[in-house]
């Protein structure tokens, strides 16, 4: 009876039940290839010794792919103890088109840019700037396409803008780059809590080394294109150092952000020729901030988790009201962290907010439906006004 009561009080309008799929060998998961565009991922469960490279293969073959048309570029794996006690392995190794230009660059296409002689006689002068606004990469972040998406897209979009970069010059003399790096190019550990760690198959290192050599990928490439190149990164919250129990322990400026722009400016260092004219900036101590003048613009940077979502005019006010701010200088805003592109102005001061990096969050795509529009920012900039700006994206 005890049992009953509980029960009936326990009882809750449950959904109909759904009869359970018959089981079959190619649907009781030991297997999945996921195929999207030019990456195909393929999930192998099994004994642990039987799972391998070659099973994979032989999965995308009786798929109907030819196994030479594609690469392994890495793999992942978790161990478990079956119910007889052995242990199982999964494995996800992902596969990418031979041929294609999808998945990371290759590291010695990087290496040839990079080394490669970069001194020009003479660089494009003029007063006007060009900005390439661009941040939340969140490198690591298994959402979507993951790092590889991630990654491909960031490269790609920063090759479109130097593209841009050149053909607006046909019109406008451009004597200063600026690119704003605006937070959360890692994915870190610190966010959530830390309950973002099973979906960030990086290591913390490897998220901090992406983001510092597509910050080099960046200085190379726009290095020879204008008389004056500059470079700001300001904190983002997934950029955090240190964290405990989700609180931030450390100073604001503490930050894989920003440090890793740092890393870059001591590398150009090493060659004044090339990179003497580049110019790097980062927040003061414990500050979260960086502002600029970019031909007569100052332009502040943050990152938008300093304001509710919409409030970026409020904030500006409230730090421009005190006396010893830069910020009420400032003629635009410009700043990460919604992951949506967004331009808006009050009188004469203007907000830019270039979307993020990635496909999608996947959290906000069960919560509201839709996936991201990731590309960056580029504008065009004179004497406080930016009138042109012009969002770039690659597929
Ligand atoms: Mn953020």
């Amino acid at each position: 009876m005890g049992t009953d009561l509980l029960k009936e009080l326990l009882d809750k309008p449950v959904g109909p039940q759904i009869p359970a799929r018959k089981t079959s060998p190619e649907r009781d998961f030991t297997r999945q290839v996921e195929v999207a565009g030019d990456v195909a991922a393929v999930t192998v469960r099994g004994l642990k010794g039987d799972v391998n490279e070659d099973l994979a293969v032989a999965h995308l073959q009786e798929r109907g792919l030819d196994p030479d048309g594609w690469k392994v570029t890495g793999f992942r794996s978790s161990e478990w103890t079956m119910p007889n006690g052995e242990t199982g392995l999964s494995t996800r190794f992902t596969f990418v088109r031979v041929g294609s230009d999808a998945g990371p660059p290759d590291i010695d296409h990087l290496f040839d840019r990079i080394s490669r002689d970069t001194t020009v006689v003479s660089r494009p002068t003029g007063d006007y700037g060009f900005l390439v606004l661009l941040g939340d990469m969140q490198f690591g972040k298994i959402d979507g396409d993951g790092v590889e998406g991630a990654l491909r897209r960031t490269i790609g979009c920063l090759d479109r803008a130097s593209d841009r970069l050149l053909q607006y010059s046909d019109h406008v003399p451009i004597g200063h780059v600026h690119l704003g790096w605006l937070g959360d190019h890692i994915e870190g550990f610190a966010s959530q809590g830390g309950a973002n760690v099973w979906r960030t198959p990086l290591t913390l290192n490897e998220q901090i080394r992406l983001t510092r050599r597509v910050m080099l990928y960046a200085m190379e490439l726009f290095a020879p294109l204008a008389s004056r190149v500059s470079m700001a990164a300001v904190p983002g919250n997934h950029g955090e150092a240190v964290r405990l129990a989700g609180k931030g322990v450390t100073r604001y400026d503490d930050s894989h952000d920003t440090e890793s722009l740092i890393a870059v400016a001591d590398a150009a260092r090493l060659n004044p020729q090339a990179f003497g004219h580049v110019d790097f900036y980062v927040p003061e101590t414990d500050e979260l901030t960086v502002v600029l003048d970019v031909a007569g613009t100052v332009v502040a940077h943050a990152h938008g988790h300093q304001w509710r979502p919409g409030k970026h005019f409020g904030w500006w006010r409230g730090q421009a009201f005190n006396r010893k701010s830069p910020m009420h200088q400032a003629d635009l805003l410009v700043a990460g962290h919604l992951h949506h592109e967004q331009t808006d102005t009050d009188g004469p001061r203007t907000f830019i907010q270039p979307p993020a990096m990635e496909s999608e969050s996947t959290w906000w795509r069960h919560a509201n439906g839709t996936t991201g529009a990731p590309g960056l920012i580029i504008a065009i900039t004179r004497g406080g006004e930016t009138n042109i700006k012009e969002l770039v994206r690659v597929e």
